[in-house]
């Protein structure tokens, strides 16, 4: 999120519904084209984690480095700090010292900033807000933000807004993304993917009950709380959420495609009646890259990759599944469920013998090795070519059937 923050090139977009309620500011994807673009789509698609991973680094400069006294933005990019400095409302300057730029998207900027008279550090989202279309989007993820109060989902501690920006105070998350805390420790075994989801689940458990759907749940959303082993993960960035008091949840998706396409439920891409089951699949969709480093659903074009996921057509095959127990694949199979009716909820997950025996039963293996070796070896050669192992006779094919056509 930090990266490619609001309407980030991978992202799917969202179209405004018959009711009115739309989920982000502009863009239409339309997918005739994209069936033609679908190399375009592959190149687009392959630097995947490792580019975030190094674009925010340069953006982290700042926060590991440490930035004295100094009111300078330390933004290694090209644009003019005092540029962006001016896009900070003096009321807010006033308040807080801006202090590094960490992430940035189309319409959004996040810095680090430090409250003048606590000294309290905070991150500030700084939104864009253009058109009616901006306006209402912003709202949705304002109403969110300042309904949530809960340990595994950033919390808010002030906005301010003028007529064209929208200053989200924000929690200072400092440990990085799941991904990059994944790869820079030196084992990973299944008791720490474990942890890592129930705590997303537990977030996921709090938002649902709320009504709200996050509708973008990745690994580049989920960030730690300080870079401590013991640190808490938090859910971050509802730019694209969706809430139940502004439209009824089952109502909503008919028409509205919005996310990371990798991971889309297969209702959203069906143009059905859509829930919270959908982050829910998207939570099968982490499990499996934490587990193996790679993508359940990795098909080089767009078309494929929406026909993979309405297929279901996922597999446990290759060396980094070897390792991995029975239970944890239970566990992705009951998320990566076709049908959202039968799929698991956030509450059945933190319910579910792989999460709750956790250290006892879980393979004690070191997957380590073999999950930063496929998530570099994608980030270097992008999604691998279809090979035998994934052909549609050896694939896990699943579930109830679901309509694989899509609409333009
Ligand atoms: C941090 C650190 C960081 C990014 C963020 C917060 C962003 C949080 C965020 C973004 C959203 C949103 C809510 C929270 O709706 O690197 O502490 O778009």
């Amino acid at each position: 999120m930090a990266f490619i923050m609001g309407s980030g090139s991978g992202k799917v977009l969202p179209e405004p519904s018959k009711n009115g309620c739309f989920c982000l500011f502009h863009s239409v994807v339309n997918f005739k084209k994209q069936e033609a673009d679908g190399e375009e789509c592959k190149e687009k698609r392959q630097a995947w984690f490792w580019r975030r991973r190094s674009d925010r680094r340069a953006f982290r400069g700042g926060i590991s480095e440490g930035v004295g006294d100094s009111v300078h933005l330390e933004e290694p990019v090209t644009s003019p700090n005092a540029k962006f400095r001016a896009k900070f409302d003096p009321r807010v300057t006033a308040r807080y010292e801006i202090k590094a730029l960490i992430g940035r998207g189309s319409f959004s900027r996040v810095v680090r900033a430090e409250h003048r008279r606590t000294h309290q550090p905070f991150a500030i989202k700084l939104l864009e807000v253009k058109g009616q279309e901006g306006h209402e989007a912003c709202q949705t993820e304002l109403g969110v933000l300042r309904r949530v109060n809960h340990s595994n989902v950033i919390r808010l501690a002030e906005v301010f807004q003028t007529q064209h920006r929208v200053y989200l105070v924000l929690e200072l998350a400092t440990g990085g993304e799941l991904l990059e805390r994944v790869v820079s420790r030196g084992t990973f075994r299944e008791r720490d993917a474990t942890k890592a989801l129930m705590m997303v689940s537990s977030g996921l458990r709090y938002l649902h009950m709320l009504g709200v759907i996050h509708r973008d749940l990745k690994p580049e959303n989920l960030l730690y709380y300080h870079p401590g082993q013991d640190s808490r993960l938090i859910i971050t960035d509802f730019g694209l959420a969706y809430a139940e008091r502004s439209c009824r949840v089952k109502d909503w998706a008919v028409r509205t495609l919005c996310g990371t396409p990798e991971y889309l439920a297969p209702e959203m891409l069906a143009r059905r009646p859509c829930s919270s089951a959908v982050d829910m699949w998207a939570l099968g969709v982490i499990t499996y890259i934490l587990l193996s480093g790679s993508l359940p659903f990795d098909q080089s074009s767009r078309p494929r990759l929406f026909r993979a996921i309405l297929r279901g057509s996922y597999s446990f095959h290759g060396d980094s599944w070897r390792s991995v127990s029975t239970l944890a694949k239970g566990f992705i199979d009951r998320l990566l469920t076709l049908d959202p009716e039968r799929r698991m909820t956030a509450e059945e997950t933190l319910q579910h013998p792989w999460l709750v025996s956790m250290a006892a039963c879980s393979s004690n293996k070191n997957l380590h090795r073999s999950i930063s070796r496929n998530l570099q070896r994608r980030a270097r050669h992008g999604p691998p070519p279809r090979c035998p192992s994934s052909a549609p006779g050896s694939r896990i094919s699943t579930r109830s059937g679901s309509t694989t056509y899509f609409k333009g």
